[in-house]
């Protein structure tokens, strides 16, 4: 048996430069595990709370003291003694010692930064690959990446409203040449853009930047990419969108505006619910899009199921700010309709045993579930066991730059080296192209 003897949290810095937590824990048998908590910027108005510390005077307000003071002095109290191997009920006693909706007690950041440290101590400790502590002897299945190559919205300082433009491998036929192939894409696109005299700078998810006149254009972009590199769209690449809409519908409106483009007094338009929903089917017509998430605002209920009957059998719909990883949200989409997908940020609920839960819930509901990074990452791999523990086979983790992306595929590609043949690297792609 081994036991949990210390608990202790620690301010670091995640890749935007933000401070965030890290969470040590270590077993009365020396056995030691730390993780850390990434964070959003375009955050889901629903999602568990990220405590911040609002002090002016540290990191402009965004120190994390408070909660590395409630891990450090009310949750590892709680866990100090206890058995490593009981995550679930661990997990379940700091979510009721919060007793919040929201984690708003102790915060998010302190109680997954926890959650995550106890099952990498447990994994350590069962002398597991963290994917097989997690997820057991039928995690095997390699996720189809989704990857940021153009990077608009809040992730980027350019002219693009949507967030993310991203190339789906999905007929590599293993997760290795599935990198290969973005990896190449990703570098052809930087020439094409270098050509065309637009900026090779990236934006916070590793994806280029560039000062694009349209969406349409950085799709034809990315098109140009897979082309020239010696791949066919739309059969071994697909695209998928992030459009982020949250961050371009104006509530007070009900409209959907081309915010950079009004921004800086260009003509721009609005469009209504409806109107996003036709435009959005346009796009996938007109190219080879297979998944589009957060096309619509979290709230616009209506519109997330007016666009989920006439797109359902042909695009993967996700939602993300809609669902923030929450059952309570995930059901009311099944109820009414909306989505076909769900998007899974380990923050956006706060422990790893709801994280798989909802997981669960989705795939038994035929949803599909992407587990995700955030667009501030550290250079904890977390999520790349997450997406082979619970065989989810798609993952989104950025472009293919910067180490905090990096990081994930890496892990990844250990995994599969040490799954050896078992290792299946999943089609993902249960929609049909036209
Ligand atoms: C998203 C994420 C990750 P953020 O919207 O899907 O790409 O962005 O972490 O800023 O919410
Ligand atoms: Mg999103």
């Amino acid at each position: 048996m081994s036991y949990i003897r210390s608990v202790k949290a620690i301010e670091i810095l995640d890749s935007r430069g933000q401070p965030t937590i890290e969470v040590m824990i270590t077993t009365d048998k020396d056995i030691m595990a730390k993780a850390s908590i990434p964070s959003g910027a375009s955050t889901g108005e629903h999602e568990a709370l990220e405590l911040r510390d609002g002090d002016k005077l540290r990191y402009f307000g965004k120190g994390v003291l408070a909660a590395i003071d409630h891990v450090n002095n009310h949750l590892a109290p709680i866990l100090v003694g206890e058995h490593v191997f009981d995550q679930g009920r661990l997990d379940q006693i700091m979510v009721k010692a919060d007793n919040t909706e929201n984690k708003s007690h102790y915060g998010a950041n302190a109680i997954l930064g926890c959650s995550l440290a106890l099952s990498r101590v447990g994994a350590l400790t069962a002398k597991l690959p963290l994917y097989r502590y997690i997820g057991g002897c039928h995690a095997h299945i390699l996720p189809c990446p989704m990857m940021n190559i153009i990077n608009g919205g809040a992730h980027a300082d350019n002219s693009l409203d949507f967030q993310e433009f991203m190339i789906r491998p999905v007929r590599a036929p293993t997760f290795r040449e599935a990198v290969r192939w973005g990896s190449e894409i990703f570098h052809t696109l930087k020439s094409l853009l270098k050509e065309e005299g637009h900026v090779t700078a990236v934006g916070d998810e590793g994806g280029f930047a560039p000062n694009l006149e349209s969406n349409e254009k950085a799709i034809e972009m990315i098109l140009m990419a897979i082309e020239k590199a010696g791949y066919k769209a739309g059969h071994q690449i697909t695209l998928a969108l992030d459009c982020a809409a949250s961050e371009f519908y104006d509530k007070a409106s009900q409209t959907y505006i081309e915010k950079k483009k009004k921004k800086q007094k260009k003509n721009y338009i609005e469009r209504t619910s409806q109107e996003q929903v036709h435009y959005l089917e346009e796009l996938c017509a007109k190219y080879p899009i297979d998944s589009v998430e957060d096309g619509l605002a979290e709230n616009d209920w209506e519109g997330w199921r007016y666009f989920t009957e006439r797109m359902n059998k042909k695009v993967q719909i996700v939602g993300d700010d809609l669902f923030v990883t929450n059952p309570k949200f995930l059901k009311k989409g099944f109820q009414m309709g909306a989505a076909n997908s769900i998007l899974i940020k380990l923050n956006q609920i706060g422990t790893l045993t709801e994280t798989l839960e909802t997981i669960r819930l989705a795939q038994t509901h035929s949803y599909a579930a992407i587990v995700s990074h955030r667009s501030g990452e550290t250079e904890d791999s977390f999520i790349a066991d997450l997406s082979v523990a619970a065989n989810t086979g798609q993952i989104k983790t950025g472009s293919l730059s910067r180490m905090d992306r990096i990081a994930k595929y890496n892990r990844l590609l250990n995994i599969e080296e040490g799954l050896g043949s078992m290792a299946v690297y999943l089609d993902s792609n249960p929609f049909k192209l036209k």
